[in-house]
């Protein structure tokens, strides 16, 4: 599908020697080291940056750019922590706490779009009261009503809640959780590794260790997931590069993460609200820095909701392949001040690959690419 790489187009060239070396290695093809990952986020030289990632995402998947059709489902609002880097959770008894009814939950699922989705995005708060049941029996519902479609549920820091609150072990946990339907995990939770940053941005949350072992033994039982980072705010660039560094250590050992994507800081309606937003530029880099670190990772996501579609357009050519999804109703990060549409149509998400030139592939959520008739552009009750 390529015809000409960005190589030949535009030779390498950088005014920053420290990025000679780092170069070398990404050429040879060679693996890059804690301090090469450094010396990309301190490189004054973005663009050269952003040509590196841009040559190892061509030479992995030439011009093809993935984006799905999903949807979001946000169960409930209602959580017992009260990180500071959410907009979104609510304490049980606050008048903004919601929780869907199953049948409100099933519904919404088949709500607000005229195109079949193939997968089911479901995250949400760490309710105090319902019963590990509920989260069950909504997904074998939806499995029952939609049986096409791919179950994308719970983080790892939901899991290993689930896992508590029902006095299961881990992994007793994810095997109830597939025997009722889920296919795969979502990579929230993850946040930033470093314990110093965890303990100020989400200290309720399971710690990055505890992450990071409910992901590999979920790989090792079978599922697939992904892989996040929240950056762009008290985090320095030695706890994203080993935040980066820790997670491609599993995936040597696993091979179970399917996509990273990083997540920008929306402050807005949080406790830290007195941070700035993150810059176009660091968003951009950190894509490139992201792509050129995580070696065993194929894919690399601009969730276009978190960073904008004209910023994740760009990211196109900076080392990301996937543009997300359709999402349709957003919920974390607009209770966070993003100022993203909810949702973007299918025809929408082509317009901006093909603009940047490259070439949309419709995926589901395994990268198998779809293929789609008359009949699948409809709803599949
Ligand atoms: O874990 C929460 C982040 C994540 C804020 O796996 C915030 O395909 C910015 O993980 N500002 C949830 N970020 C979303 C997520 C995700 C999104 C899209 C695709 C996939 C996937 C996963 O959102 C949380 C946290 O890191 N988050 N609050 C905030 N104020």
């Amino acid at each position: 599908m390529q015809t000409e790489t960005t190589v030949e187009r535009h030779p390498f060239r950088t005014h920053d020697p420290a990025l000679k070396p780092v170069a070398a290695k990404v050429m040879a093809g060679e693996r890059l080291s804690f301090d090469d990952g450094l010396a990309l986020y301190r490189s004054s030289d973005v663009l050269a940056v952003g040509w590196l990632a841009n040559r190892v995402r061509e030479r992995m998947h030439g011009d093809v750019t993935y984006f799905n059709v999903n949807r979001h489902i946000n169960p409930t609002n209602v959580c017992v922590a009260s990180c500071r880097l959410c907009a979104f959770g609510r304490k049980k008894g606050d008048s903004a706490g919601y929780t869907m009814a199953l049948e409100e939950a099933w519904e919404t699922a088949a709500s607000g779009y005229s195109e079949a989705v193939t997968e089911f995005h479901i995250v949400g708060g760490l309710h105090p009261d319902l019963p590990f049941e509920y989260f069950m029996d909504l997904v074998r519902g939806l499995k029952e009503r939609f049986p096409k479609v791919h179950i994308k549920a719970f983080t790892m820091v939901e899991v290993a809640y689930l896992a508590r609150r029902a006095k299961l072990t881990i992994e007793e946990t994810l095997r109830r959780m597939r025997e009722a339907g889920v296919d795969s995990m979502p990579g929230g939770g993850a946040e930033i590794f470093a314990p110093q940053v965890r303990s100020v941005i989400c200290d309720h949350k399971i710690d990055g260790q505890e992450w990071l072992d409910t992901a590999r033994l979920a790989h090792k039982m079978g599922f697939r997931s992904n892989a996040t980072m929240l950056y762009g705010h008290i985090e320095s660039d030695a706890d994203r590069v080993d935040h980066i560094l820790r997670l491609r250590e599993v995936q040597d050992e696993t091979g179970g993460f399917q996509t990273f994507i990083p997540l920008a800081f929306h402050p807005e309606n949080t406790a830290l609200d007195h941070l700035p937003v993150t810059t176009g530029l660091t968003d951009i880099r950190q894509i490139a820095a992201s792509r050129l670190l995580l070696d065993n990772f194929a894919h690399i996501k601009a969730y276009w909701q978190m960073m904008t579609p004209k910023i994740a357009q760009i990211a196109l050519r900076f080392g990301a392949d996937d543009l997300d999804g359709t999402v349709i109703e957003e919920k974390i990060y607009h209770d966070a001040g993003a100022k993203t549409p909810q949702g973007m149509t299918r025809k929408e998400l082509c317009r901006l690959i093909t603009e940047a030139g490259r070439v949309p592939v419709e995926r589901d959520t395994l990268y198998h690419a779809v293929t789609r008739t008359e009949d699948s552009f409809l709803i599949a009750v």
